[in-house]
């Protein structure tokens, strides 16, 4: 990796496996959500048109789940480095969960949407939302019963792309953590990232499929590799060696 001494600013990918540890399923692998749940049943828009009070119970279920978890040490040592860290930094979370900001994180941006605020089909508003869509409320602003997670699904486009590539084309390091390179565009970002000549950086349990784009990547749970990570950056970062 390049001298730490050179990084400034940072650009964090974080997946499924940083709140694995809270108890939060992933999408694939052994016990996924997806091993449960045909994708096309309930996370495209056909499956939403189609069946769509399959798709509210899945996410219902999953909403009420993740205001039940805690943030775990990998998301409190990320909001220490984003607390503390003096240049640029954006966590770009694929994840709808909260986790990031119940740990303290301020920098968050949700490619992926958010478990917790819905978009009304109606009036295109989003909304902060907690409880069932099963039984078909009103949109807080229209008062149509129209509301659906306020998510991305395949086929949809993810949020907040320029962001992402603004804070990309400033980075010096890309760090993944916790996920496994199987969607795009999130897993082409590493490459991105490479091509404006950032350093990479891989923290996940196993090698995900876009691991060989890493310049370095190191293997284990979340919990341990992310606070052991974000002590080296806060022990060398810019301001500690000028
Ligand atoms: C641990 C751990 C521990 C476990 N510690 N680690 C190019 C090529 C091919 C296909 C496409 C392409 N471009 C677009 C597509 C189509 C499609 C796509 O990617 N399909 C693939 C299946 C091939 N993409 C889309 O449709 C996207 N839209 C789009 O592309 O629009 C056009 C566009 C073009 C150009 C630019 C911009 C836009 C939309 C994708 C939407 C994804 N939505 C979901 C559901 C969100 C709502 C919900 O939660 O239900 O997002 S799918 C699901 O996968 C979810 C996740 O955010 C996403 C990624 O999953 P993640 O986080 O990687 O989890 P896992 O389970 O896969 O992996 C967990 C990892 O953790 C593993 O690596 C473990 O090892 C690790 N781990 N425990 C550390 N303790």
């Amino acid at each position: 990796m390049r001298d730490m001494n050179q990084i400034r600013n940072i650009v964090i990918l974080t997946g499924a496996g940083i709140s694995a540890e809270s108890g939060i399923d992933t999408f694939r692998g052994g016990g996924g959500l997806w091993e449960q749940h045909r994708v096309e049943d309930v996370a495209t828009p056909e499956a939403f048109a189609r069946d769509p009070d399959l798709v509210q119970r899945f996410y219902d279920m999953r909403r009420a789940a993740i205001q039940e978890k805690l943030p775990n040490d990998a998301h409190f040592a990320l909001a220490r480095l984003d607390a503390g860290w003096p240049g640029e930094l954006l966590i770009v979370t694929q994840n709808v969960d909260d986790l990031h900001e119940r740990a303290g994180a301020r920098r968050v941006l949700h490619m992926h949407g958010e478990h917790l605020k819905v978009l009304c089909t109606a009036c295109d508003t989003r909304s902060p939302w907690r409880a069932p869509l099963l039984d078909r409320p009103l949109c807080p602003a229209c008062g149509v019963p129209a509301l659906r997670p306020d998510v991305v699904w395949f086929g949809e486009m993810p949020y907040q792309m320029d962001a992402i590539y603004a804070a990309l084309r400033g980075a010096d390091l890309f760090v993944s953590i916790g996920t496994s390179g199987a969607v795009y565009p999130a897993a082409g970002l590493v490459r991105d990232a490479r091509d404006l000549g950032a350093a990479t950086l891989e923290l996940n349990l196993e090698r995900s499929q876009g691991s060989h784009w890493f310049a370095e990547t190191r293997l284990g749970p979340a919990t341990q590799l992310v606070p052991q990570w974000v002590e080296q950056m806060l022990a060398s970062g810019p301001d500690n060696n000028a």
